[in-house]
């Protein structure tokens, strides 16, 4: 409990909240209509206007009643919100994308939806605005119908509105990434907890620019950036969305579209922050959250972060568990560990390649040049009939190249291997 209060007051922080006082009740009944007991929220109210404090977080997620008898007891000019909440907010001020900021806002609608119990104004500057400058006029209102009516359905009828829009720009996506997987370059995402090091491990590996900060959430968006893996093969790297426990789940729906590119990775990097004392409850919401998504079956490395910050050297085979192909120890901002992390990447890709004997006629140069870029080149013979390559490469890049196969011994496996 202590370390979920921690990191709710850095999500306050973050959010622009200065945290003055806390609370915590021992109880092992949730009460129905107040969460907390009444008494203990009288108690509340009386510190917090001791403290001249405006804003009343909660931990857990309160339901749409609680949160209704909760604004009864503590008053307008107090606002009430929960970790849920407080994440959402997040979200809405670091989206910076178009996508981004559609994401956020079908979260926000579908979180508060439920929760409408104030005037649809009230809701309407929260929420950006977006939905309200239609006006609901009196003139607008169905005979017999409430202004609260008339919000759900508005609010309704937006979220149909993302929801579309949404479904575009999915489209649109998913077209992209057709083209790059005929690239054939190996897809690699970073995941793992807020503030674990991912953006920094991205820019440490492909020598990129990307927002770094020390709060949660500073990434939303995707960036997907080209490296260079020892072998001179190039890969992309994709950094994106954080994860923390008790992410909101109006959230992970929303950013769906977000997170399928982490699904049509050929392998994810698990960054964690070693040096955070809950390190391995951050793995296992990682690994939760991931298989919430359903990501299929890819090979995962789990990346040990922050090295340069340990007193006493960590032992990887504490990590490791049948998660993970292997586990490696790096410093994102030292740089310690980068070319183990690197070898081992590379090495994950050799174990899904197959090797292949390719016949090119010399017209095809770019053909040649294309294999270079995309697969291992082990031989290369310049013979009668053309271009003799021996290449290793995943089934699903030889499939860009199968009319000049002459041989491919381990091909009958390909199948079972997921490159
Ligand atoms: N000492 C040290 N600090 C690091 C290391 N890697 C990252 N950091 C710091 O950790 C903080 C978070 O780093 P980010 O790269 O923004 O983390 P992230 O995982 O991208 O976080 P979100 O995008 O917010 O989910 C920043 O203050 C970084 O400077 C490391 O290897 N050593
Ligand atoms: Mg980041």
């Amino acid at each position: 409990m202590d370390e979920s209060l921690e990191e709710l007051k850095m999500l306050a922080e973050t959010a622009g909240i200065e945290v003055v006082g806390q609370a915590v009740q021992n109880t092992n009944r949730i009460n129905p209509s107040t969460f907390i007991g009444s008494g203990k929220a009288v108690e509340i109210k009386e510190e917090m206007e001791g403290l001249k404090a405006q804003v009343l977080v909660f931990d857990d997620e309160l339901s749409p009643r609680h949160q209704r008898e909760l604004e009864e007891i503590f008053g307008e000019d107090t606002k009430i919100l929960d970790r849920s909440a407080l994440i959402l907010d997040i979200f809405a001020q670091h989206a910076r994308t178009h996508e981004g900021r559609l994401q956020v806002e079908l979260a926000q609608y579908e979180y508060r939806l439920p929760r409408l119990t104030r005037a649809w104004t009230h809701l309407a500057r929260q929420a950006g605005g977006g939905a309200a400058r239609g006006g609901v006029g009196v003139g607008l209102r169905g005979p017999g119908e409430t202004q609260l009516e008339v919000d759900r359905r508005e609010i309704g009828d937006r979220i149909t509105k993302l929801n579309e829009e949404i479904e575009k720009v999915r489209a649109h996506r998913q077209r992209h990434r057709e083209q790059r997987n005929k690239t054939g370059m190996p897809i690699i995402a970073l995941v793992g907890y807020t503030n674990a090091g991912k953006s920094t491990l991205m820019n440490a590996l492909s020598g990129s620019d990307v927002y770094v900060a020390n709060q949660l959430f500073a990434t939303l968006d995707t960036t997907t950036r080209r490296i260079e893996l020892p072998s001179g093969r190039a890969a992309l790297l994709s950094d994106t969305v954080g994860f923390i426990q008790k992410l909101p789940t109006t959230l992970i729906a929303a950013f769906r579209a977000t997170l399928e590119g982490i699904i049509e990775a050929d392998l994810i990097l698990h960054v964690v922050d070693i040096n955070n004392p809950h390190a391995k409850q951050h793995i296992e919401t990682v690994e939760d959250t991931l298989a919430a998504i359903e990501t299929p079956d890819i090979p995962q490395i789990l990346v040990l972060n922050k090295i340069d910050l340990l007193d006493e050297p960590v032992n990887p085979l504490d990590y490791f568990s049948d998660d993970f192909k292997s586990v490696v120890r790096v410093s994102a901002v030292t740089k310690q560990g980068l070319d183990v992390l690197l070898a081992e990447i590379e090495g994950q890709f050799k174990s899904a390649m197959s090797r292949y004997e390719l016949l090119l006629p010399y017209n095809k140069g770019d053909v040649v040049a294309w294999v270079h870029e995309n697969a291992i080149v082990e031989a290369e013979d310049h013979t009668e009939e053309g271009f003799r390559l021996t290449v290793n490469m995943p089934p699903r890049v030889a499939g860009n190249v199968k009319e000049f196969i002459i041989d491919s011994p381990e091909v009958d496996n390909s199948t079972s291997l997921s490159l």
